[in-house]
């Protein structure tokens, strides 16, 4: 052995006895900032996980089930809906550009189909589709690196895959850019989706998913978070006057591309089409195709309601794209003096 490489092996000695891996040392796998693992925060809309705070990259562990469960789409309308944990959307996840994504997918032994999950945010055959192939009763697993900062749609992508989609197998992944996003004093999950049915719009009672409408591409209801209502009334999302609120809104289709707006307010900035950073200001509606996403951050200024729609409005005004964002807080007759509620 050259008198080198003894210096060498003893530099190594060295710096294990100091708790350095020879990964570290040596070029491993994934970069020195990448270390331990952690479960997912994950939460059911509207609801966004915490910032993430850590600098460094890690394995996060993120377990989903399909659940086939019978539910209220509309006053007094029932849908068979399918989803990624009971609800639509299905949870959003949460995690940083380079981490580590432990996936199981598990389907629920009382269901009666095949299903998987697509991933936007994977770059690898079909997102997961493949490899998450899941029959009732059974777990499927895989991982990925997320390489790619942004906000993704994830669906499960079982034939016939619109109408997984349609049923309601979809949700949010945020990969947050290594140099994070900007705080914001409130973050709300909304994802817009439609649903075709046998009856007409609001007719009552359980409603069987309509292909033959799905096909036409003219659905009974367009609606936020899975059913007419769920961001109204005493669903309304809250915010104070003063706050800056970012949106994550996904669009899940699967025809339809959403012209997403608030009435009463501008968008200070668009995240558009789901990249990690701003690319336009004050900006009225953004579109978002289906299959994607956006960011938007407003400021709010003026106390009252502010109304979510799909500005293809008859979506909004008969199929329920409608959602609340209440602002309480003083007036501010310098920006706005008048009637502000109806
Ligand atoms: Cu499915």
């Amino acid at each position: 052995m050259s008198t080198i490489r003894v210096f060498q092996a003893g530099v190594v000695l060295i710096l294990l006895s100091f708790g350095i891996s020879c990964d570290t040392l040596l070029g491993g796998d994934h970069p020195a900032s990448f270390k331990g693992e952690e479960q997912a925060q994950l939460t059911q809309a509207p609801t966004v996980p915490d910032s993430l705070t850590r600098s460094h990259n890690t394995t996060v562990n993120v377990r989903l089930e399909a659940v086939e469960v019978v539910g209220e789409l509309s006053d007094g309308v029932q849908y068979r809906y399918w989803t990624f944990g009971g609800q639509v959307p299905g949870p959003f996840i949460r995690i940083k550009e380079g981490d580590r994504v432990a996936f199981e997918l598990m389907n629920h032994s009382a269901n009666y189909f095949e299903h998987n999950i697509d991933f936007h945010a994977v770059t690898g055959p079909h997102g997961g589709g493949m490899a998450t192939k899941t029959p009732v009763g059974a777990t499927s697993e895989f991982s990925f690196t997320a390489l790619h900062p942004g906000l993704y749609i994830y669906h499960c992508a079982t034939a016939p895959v619109g109408m997984h989609i349609a049923n309601g197998m979809y949700g949010l992944v945020l990969v947050e850019p290594k140099s994070g996003l900007p705080r914001v004093d409130r973050e709300y999950y909304v994802v817009q989706g439609e649903f075709y049915t046998m009856g007409p719009t609001g007719q009552k009672g359980y409603q069987p998913f309509s292909m033959t409408k799905a096909l036409a591409e003219e659905p009974d209801y367009v609606v936020f978070n899975g059913s007419v209502g769920s961001l109204s009334g005493n669903n309304a999302l809250q915010a104070r006057v003063g706050e800056t609120i970012r949106f994550y809104i996904g669009n899940a289709g699967p025809n339809l591309i959403s012209s997403f707006h608030i009435i009463g307010e501008m968008f200070d900035t668009v995240y558009g089409e789901g990249g990690p950073f701003p690319t336009h200001h004050s900006i009225q509606t953004t579109l978002i195709p289906a299959g994607g996403a956006a960011m938007v951050e407003l400021k709010v200024e003026v106390p009252g309601t502010y109304l979510l729609v799909d500005h293809a409005i008859f979506r909004a005004t008969d199929k329920g794209a409608l959602g609340m964002l209440e602002v309480s807080g003083e007036p501010n007759p310098d920006i706005f003096s008048g009637k502000n509620q109806d």
